[in-house]
Order: structure tokens, then sequence, then C-alpha cells
């Protein structure tokens, strides 16, 4: 704030009087604005900047400005060699020198990697933790547009680079032993769900079929997919299971998304029974979650009474209510989600509608009553040590973000949280 305060007063030009400040032809420089420079409290300008008998803003010759301030208040700008962009390219002028807006639109600025599909290179490209889209919106029962998400979540991320958390001393996710890169969308098809469905997991096993670097101690890469609707995780569990054994699924959602296809409205076809509302009953079924995952935030009504108790007889999952956390608070919380998971390989499923509607408008499914950010990501963040092996972020419907991108930046944080799981958690403790 100050810094910025500081630049636009110089842009006025010390040594140069307001009124004749060379931009661009003449200027007028009204007198409020010296004024507003008069009356200005604050002591940054008060040591720096004088202003004179003749009204002009100078620059204070008596104070001893450190190196780097000085060369920022100098007068003369030092131009670069016109052939030099080493300041230009993406990767370099974006995450270094914190222009958000620059670069290729990649989440929180990850460096774009183009060949982790790419048959030749999956003996070779190492890769460590992956950021990957996954633009499907055709398993839903309600609002789509969630296809549109992963992009709307890169966005959301616009304003991140390689930056320390406030909360956890030292810890950096994009500066750390970790190679981690942004592989784009994967092709999915809006006209067959088996077939997108396959496409992402194709990509996923691709993804855990590569070499990690050196500073890798775990076995595999892992991954974090931007939805996309909630169906995506089921290709993520599938290819998750491969290298990991059975993971335990931690589940963050205003609904149950177990629910036995017989009873879920449409209960159409064969090709109906796989959809966002019971990808989980079938990752179950299928022996690819383990029995003991456990549901975090939820409150939606149940279609059917039974649906609450299959949820544990078929799929094996705990519930964690929304309203718990008025009762056993965000420590209790996490100390049950830890207590459930244990040591075992984590595979977190999450949807942005567990958080209460207005912290997210734009999700397909709004139920009142969700989590609020500050309480949602502290208690992502109180899980460091769980070992999160695959991931997700999902039912961003970003046309239903009526203002400033909430929804998406929501999604972008709650990933570099998780994000920051996988980093401080790099291998499974035995
Ligand atoms: C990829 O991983 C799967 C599952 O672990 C394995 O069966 C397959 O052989 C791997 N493919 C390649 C090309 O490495
Ligand atoms: C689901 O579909 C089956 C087959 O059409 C039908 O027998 C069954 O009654 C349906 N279930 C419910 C709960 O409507
Ligand atoms: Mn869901």
């Amino acid at each position: 704030m100050l810094f910025s305060l500081f630049l636009s007063v110089h842009a006025l030009a010390a040594h140069v009087r307001l009124d004749q400040i060379p931009v661009q032809g003449s200027i007028d420089v009204p007198s409020a604005l010296v004024k507003k420079y008069e009356d200005t409290k604050i002591k940054f300008l008060e040591d720096y900047y004088k202003v004179d008998q003749e009204n002009a803003l100078v620059f204070s010759s008596d104070v001893q400005l450190p190196d780097d301030l000085a060369y920022i208040a100098s007068q003369q700008i030092k131009y670069r060699d016109p052939d030099d962009t080493s300041d230009l390219y993406p990767g370099k002028s974006d995450r270094y020198n914190g222009i958000s807006q620059a670069g290729y639109l990649t989440y929180g600025h990850l460096p774009m990697e183009q060949h982790c599909f790419d048959p030749e290179k999956l003996a070779d490209l190492e890769l460590d933790i992956v950021v990957l889209g996954a633009p499907f919106d055709t398993g839903i029962s309600y609002k789509p547009g969630s296809r549109f998400g992963p992009d709307a979540i890169r966005q959301g991320t616009r304003k991140f680079a390689p930056a320390y958390s406030p909360y956890r001393e030292g810890l950096n996710v994009w500066n750390n032993w970790a190679k981690i890169v942004d592989c784009g969308n994967v092709p999915m098809t809006p006209l067959d769900n088996r077939v997108a469905l396959d496409q992402l997991y194709r990509s996923e096993r691709a993804i855990l079929n590569h070499s990690t670097t050196k500073a890798n101690p775990g076995k595999y890469p892992r991954f974090l997919a931007l939805g996309g609707d909630h169906t995506i995780s089921y290709s993520g569990i599938r290819a998750a299971h491969e290298k990991f054994g059975k993971v335990s699924v931690l589940h963050f959602d205003a609904h149950l998304d177990t629910v036995n296809p017989y009873y879920m409205n449409p209960n159409v076809t064969e090709y109906a029974a796989l959809n966002h509302g019971t990808y989980l009953y079938w990752a179950h079924r299928k022996g690819w979650t383990a029995d003991n995952n456990i549901h975090a935030g939820l409150r939606g009504w149940y279609e059917d009474r039974g649906d609450p108790s299959r949820d544990y007889s078929e799929s094996k999952f705990a519930k964690i209510m929304a309203r718990d956390v008025d009762k056993i608070g965000v420590q209790g919380i996490i100390d049950k989600i830890k207590e459930r998971l244990g040591n075992s390989p984590v595979y977190i499923s999450f949807d942005i509608d567990v958080l209460d509607p207005p912290s997210a408008p734009g999700t397909g499914s709004l139920e009142p009553g969700g989590w609020s950010s500050r309480e949602l990501l502290e208690i992502i963040d109180g899980l460091a040590g769980l070992y999160v092996v695959g991931a997700d972020v999902t039912e961003v419907s970003p046309w239903g973000d009526s203002t400033n991108d909430v929804t998406s930046i929501m999604a972008g944080e709650v990933a570099r949280s998780i994000l920051g799981l996988m980093v401080l958690t790099p291998e499974l403790k035995e």
C-alpha cells in the first residue's frame, strides 16, 4: 500500500513543478492535488518528499536511502538492452515479477507441461505433483456449467505466486522439494460419459506412470484434478487405486454421493446409474475404496430414507455434518478426520458446495447452512500429516459466479491447501 503510494507520488516527478509535468504534452495539476500531498500524514512520504515554496514536490536530498530504494526513486530509468527478453517470458515475468496477468493461464502460474500424456515421454518426463483440468459436466442432475470450471479456477489463481503461507511458517508450496506442473485440460467428450470418464482415467493413470524427480521420496507422482462435476472422482479414485491400493476417501460435500442408483432419480438405464450422486457407491462396489472413508460438511436432504444407512453399509462412510462445527469446533472435526483416516493413502474428493452458498455461489446444487471459507481452510490445513495420493476440486460452475469470481477464487485456495498437504507429506508412513 505504502509502496504503491510511493510510486504514484514519484510518477509526479521530483524536482519538477507539479504544474509543469512533461507527460505527453502538458497536464493540468489541480491545486487540490498539491494540497492533498501537503496534507498527507504518511510518515514515509514526509521523510522522502518535501513540497517547496513554489509548490513543487521535491525529493528530499538530506535523506539517505538504501540502494534499492534509491534506484526505485531515481529519475533515470535504466532500460534493458532491446534484445533482452529475459524478463518477459512466461515462467519468469509472471511468477517472479509479481505481474499477475502475465504468461499463460495455468493453475497458480505453475509451469505449463505439454507432454504429460505424450506416449514418447512417459519414461523420461519426471513429475512429482500434477494439476490437470477435467472439463466435464454431463454427469450432473441439476445446474450444469462446471465443464468451464478448470479454466475459471485457474483464472481465480491469477494472484498466486510462489509465496509463503501466513499460517505455516516457511511453507512455500511452489518452491519446495516437489516439481509441480499444470498439464492442461484433458479432452473429455460431452457426448458420452463412459468415454469421457475413460479419457480422464487414462490421463490420470498416465500421470502416475511417469517417473518422479530425485527429490521425491515417494514412488509415484500425485495429482489434483480441477473439475468438472463430481463424477470425475470416479476416474481419479480408479487411477489412484491402481498404484496405491484401496484408497480411503475424504469427501468434502453437502451431499452423500454414495447414493445407490436404484434409489436415485432418474434410475433409468445402466448408463444413467453412474453420475455425480452415485460415483462413490460404484467406487466402493468396484473395490477401489477402503472401509474407512469419511464425509465432511454434509447437510443435503436425503431423497430416500435409507440413503444415510446405505452410505455406511454399502460404501463405508462415516459422517461429519455441517452443523457439527458448532458442537465440536474446527479442531474436533480435524481430530475426527485424522482418527478415521490414520496413515491410509487418502483421496480427497472435494465439492465446492461444502461451502455456505454466499461463499461459493457458482455451483450446481446450493445448500444453505455450510461452512465458512475460514472454517474450511482451517480444517484442510489442519490435516497436515495425511498422505494424500490424489485429489480433485469439483462442481465449480462459473456462470453462477455473479460477483468477482468468488467461487473460482475459493476453489483455487482450497486446491492450494490440498497441494500443501501433498508437499508436507511426501510419502506414506509405515
Ligand atoms: C501404467 O500403470 C498401470 C497401473 O499401475 C500399469 O498396469 C501399466 O503397465 C502402466 N503402463 C505403462 C505404459 O507404464
Ligand atoms: C429402479 O428401476 C428398476 C428397474 O426399472 C425398478 O424396478 C425399480 O422400482 C426402480 N427403483 C425405484 C426406487 O424406483
Ligand atoms: Mn458432490
